[in-house]
């Protein structure tokens, strides 16, 4: 079977190395049902594995929304053992993203609430369209946020300002998200995509095993005492050196010309 078919919600495609991940449901703002959650697990698990894939691009389909949360409707039928249930296996899968050894960038194009913050959450990079809006609405609902938000969120904007945000419910602009650092840039509608290719290609052209053991670096890393995450450091980078691709790293510059990594 040809990968990154038989899907309904989510649609995948690889152009030029890059994976563009669309979560398509545009009539309920892209909402997270289940069988759209595990659509995306199924593009990012084979897409971990396809060597054709460099990079990943995630966003929403329509002109509205990133993903304006989980899919209400179904969050109305948990119960106490189905809610835990669902909560974690959308945990399991978000985290598999955070650890994905490719970048992953988070294109958002208009809401991005809920389970759809969450989600971008956990992608490496955050670049935000001039009408996006970010939120955690849930408490609205007499719900907390359940994909990893309380704890993605206090990771990165500090402890204030998440409980700020989880507890207000209150949607914020764009601009004030990258003010307080919870999207990495701002642009335009129609640079969107644009600057978001120009980030993954530029990512894509450094050593391959360099990327990938930053963001291990920085995910584990962020979890440990300050010693273990140096330690985790020295001992990637130690591995580093082992590479073919360091190696060109430095030849490359020593001979003044572009390095061609291979992911060696
Ligand atoms: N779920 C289901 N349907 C949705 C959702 C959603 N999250 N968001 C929007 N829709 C539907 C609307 O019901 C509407 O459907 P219809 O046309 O049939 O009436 C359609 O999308 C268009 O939406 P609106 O008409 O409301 O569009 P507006 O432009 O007026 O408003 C908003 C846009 C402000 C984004 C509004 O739609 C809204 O507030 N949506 C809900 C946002 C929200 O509360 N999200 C958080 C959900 S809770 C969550 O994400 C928990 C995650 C953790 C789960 C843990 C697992 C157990």
């Amino acid at each position: 079977m040809m990968p990154y078919e038989n899907l309904e919600n989510v649609k995948a495609e690889v152009r030029d190395g890059i994976l563009y991940v669309t979560i398509d449901r545009p009539k309920v703002l892209n909402a997270l049902n289940g069988q759209t959650v595990e659509e995306i697990y199924k593009v990012f698990a084979e897409g971990r594995d396809d060597a054709n894939v460099k990079a990943v691009i995630l966003t929403g389909g329509g002109e509205k929304a990133f993903v304006a949360g989980a899919d209400i409707n179904e969050l109305a039928q948990k119960s106490p053992i189905t809610g835990k249930e669902t909560s974690e296996r959308g945990q399991f899968i978000l985290s598999f993203i955070e650890r994905f050894p490719k970048i992953v960038i988070a294109a958002i194009n208009g809401f991005a609430l809920g389970g759809g913050c969450e989600l971008a959450l956990a992608c490496h990079i955050r670049i935000a369209s001039e009408k996006a809006q970010l939120g955690l609405p849930e408490v609205t609902l007499g719900i907390i946020p359940g994909y990893g938000g309380t704890q993605r969120m206090a990771r990165l904007l500090g402890k204030g300002k998440a409980l700020e945000l989880v507890c207000t419910g209150d949607r914020i602009g764009a601009a004030d998200a990258e003010k307080i650092g919870l999207v990495n840039r701002v642009v335009p509608a129609d640079q969107l995509m644009g600057t978001c290719e120009e980030m993954a290609k530029k990512i894509m052209s450094r050593g391959p095993l360099a990327i990938r053991a930053a963001i291990e670096a920085v995910n584990n890393g962020l979890e440990m005492p300050f010693e273990e995450g140096q330690f985790l450091e020295a001992t990637l980078f130690g591995l580093l050196c082992a590479s073919e691709d360091t190696k060109e790293g430095m030849r490359a510059f020593l001979e003044k010309r572009a390095a061609n990594f291979q992911g060696k």
